[in-house]
């Protein structure tokens, strides 16, 4: 018996996988992310979230497919490992999973443009690439949106540091849905938004999914890691608390912040690239530009 201790609710192995797949159609259609026929990509790491994602998609119909980022962190192996797992997932699924590796593609790997980078945190330097990379690969591909296995447990850390920083543009941005506003950029969507990281794990595991177990290397010092741990706190108090938290922000988000005039600057096509930007060249081709600056100054010859 499995029991949801945030909806009072007790369940069998198999009530809960209906109910959980239910409950992520609903979402879908309640936040008009994208329907059946639609041409769409799931963004898979290799962990439970996104391949319990792509899993429940691909079963229920949808015209979907995974996209896979190589980021080449080979401490402890992660990069290997996720690779591995998401090789073995499309084979036992059937599903087509398009790879890229950042490394091999564009000459860097996360943690090299982390060390060229270091006023900023190693994983703020691979959201830009997760972000850029997503974005454009779908678009080439001619899809309309990426999905993310973003958990409830993402959504209130991630809601709970905007909040404690007043991160008046990120909340303006955060919602289980994020529309296209540029013919280039896909629209992003959140179906797992209101499940715990304990359902989304117990999902995969009783669907099967062989998933990466160990969290990136980099995420020790994930600012979000700690935000995780007080939520949990108020968690295992009060039951309920973090989906009060994220639905509230939801609900005031519909009434008051929506209503505000749009604050976001126009988008144009990076003078590089062709990608949307609010720059003259995007944050992607600089950062690249400037670590083959880097690497081309430190390969010249010292003249003496
Ligand atoms: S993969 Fe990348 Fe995460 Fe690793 S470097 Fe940070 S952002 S923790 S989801
Ligand atoms: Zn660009």
């Amino acid at each position: 018996m499995i029991f949801l201790r945030h909806h009072n609710l007790a369940l069998c192995r198999n009530h809960f996988v209906e109910r959980f797949e239910r409950e992520t159609l609903r979402t879908i259609r309640r936040y008009e992310m994208f329907t059946r026929e639609e041409p769409i990509a799931v963004a898979v790491s290799g962990g439970k979230d996104s391949l319990g994602l792509l899993h429940l998609l691909h079963k229920k119909g949808f015209n979907v497919r995974g996209i896979y980022i190589d980021l080449g962190i080979h401490l402890s192996g992660y990069s290997e490992t996720s690779t591995e797992k998401v090789r073995k997932f499309a084979e036992t699924h059937g599903v087509e999973i398009v790879s890229v590796s950042v490394k091999q593609e564009y000459g860097f790997s996360i943690p090299e443009l982390a060390e060229i980078r270091r006023h900023q945190k190693p994983c703020s330097t691979c959201g830009l690439v997760k972000r850029y990379l997503l974005n454009r690969m779908g678009y080439e591909l001619g899809l309309t949106t990426i999905a993310t296995g973003h958990n409830l447990d993402d959504e209130a850390a991630t809601l709970f540091g905007n909040v404690i920083h007043w991160e008046e543009g990120y909340l303006l941005r955060q919602a289980p849905l994020l529309p296209s506003t540029h013919p280039k950029l896909l629209k992003r969507a959140k179906p797992f938004v209101f499940f715990t990281e304990r359902e989304t794990a117990l999902y995969a595991i009783l669907e099967g999914i062989d998933y990466v177990r160990d969290e990136c290397p980099f995420s020790v010092d994930a600012k979000s890691i700690f935000y995780k741990h007080i939520l949990n706190e108020l968690e295992n108090r009060s039951p309920g608390t973090k989906l009060r938290f994220y639905k509230g922000f939801l609900d005031f988000r519909k009434r008051y912040i929506r209503a505000l005039p749009e604050k976001q600057e126009p988008l144009r096509e990076c003078r590089v690239c062709g990608m949307p930007t609010t720059a003259e060249v995007c944050a992607f081709c600089r950062l690249f530009g400037k670590a083959k600056v880097q690497v081309d100054t430190l390969s010249k010859p010292v003249l003496s």
